[in-house]
């Protein structure tokens, strides 16, 4: 299961604050405490500076590998400021993301194959957002097709079905899991991917929504997320999910995260 850790992202107040008073110290932290909590990737995102993003997003790739031995996961829509961020990245990073908008397409996939990156594909069209099962479906196969044809190797495609605020219609939330199954079916090897937080956007008690989605998304077969690895009982739940689904061989990693107390005080 791979986990991307979600917090640096200036939609969050601190996190926006930090960026523009370029707080290094501060954003060290934010990267260091995701890393320690079993984030493999730290997503990073600057889209609400707009010009100055490109800037931010190659100051954050920077700052986030000065601080810990971990790839970012560059989450934008600006073909340019992506490679502003692959240009001081160090190892294999993740686009996040890429879309069947045919101008995004013929921008970011350049850069998939230069910097040989992962890359997130968001089941998302010229048609706009999808508003069902079929839609997110339709347009996630032709997006990995797609990729495939374009010589991406299936192992660093991370489809991503669109996670919209439950509030927003629940009817979005059971298409999403729909979408895993099928695409994980039709695919093999492909991998499936959410941004879990979306779904309790607006809502209250959202950390609960978040650990109740994500145990369905997993046993649909979500096998990565870009979410708050700080909330310790959404990471054991992630663990027990694997181990109950026949994901986690003997349950190994169930019993090594117990005896290494991470489940302290859960349960
Ligand atoms: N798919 C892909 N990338 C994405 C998303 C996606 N990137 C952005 C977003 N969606 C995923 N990242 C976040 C980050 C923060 C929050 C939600 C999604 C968020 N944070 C709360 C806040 O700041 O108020 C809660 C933070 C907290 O309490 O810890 O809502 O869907 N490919």
């Amino acid at each position: 299961m791979l986990v991307i850790g979600e917090r640096i992202n200036t939609s969050r107040k601190t996190i926006a604050q930090a960026v523009e008073q370029r707080d290094e110290a501060f954003i060290a932290g934010v990267a260091i405490e995701q890393f320690n909590a079993g984030a493999a990737y730290i997503d990073a995102n600057a889209g609400t500076l707009l010009s100055g993003e490109p800037d931010a997003l190659e100051w954050l790739a920077k700052t986030i590998q000065g601080a810990v031995d971990a790839p970012v996961c560059i989450d934008s829509p600006n073909p340019a400021a992506i490679e502003r961020a692959l240009k001081v990245h160090k190892g294999r990073a993740i686009i996040n993301s890429i879309t069947a908008e045919e101008e995004r397409y013929k921008a970011v996939l350049p850069l998939v194959k230069e910097y040989n990156t992962g890359i997130i594909a968001l089941a998302m069209s010229d048609e706009g957002m999808p508003s069902n099962a079929e839609d997110r479906i339709r347009v996630a196969g032709s997006l990995v097709e797609r990729l495939l044809s374009d010589g991406v190797s299936i192992d660093d495609i991370y489809v991503d079905p669109l996670v919209f605020p439950a509030a927003t219609g629940a009817e979005n939330t059971s298409a999403v899991l729909e979408t895993i199954r099928t695409i994980r079916k039709r695919y093999p090897g492909v991998h499936a991917s959410c941004g879990l937080s979306n779904v309790s956007h607006g809502l209250p008690v959202r950390k609960l929504l978040n650990q109740a989605f994500l145990v369905m998304a997993v046993s649909y077969g979500m096998d990565a997320a870009i979410l708050d690895p700080l909330d310790r009982r959404l990471m054991a739940l992630l663990i027990a999910s694997r181990a109950l689904l026949g994901r986690d061989e003997f349950c190994m990693e169930y019993l090594t995260a117990a005896r290494n107390g991470e489940f302290e005080g859960l349960a």
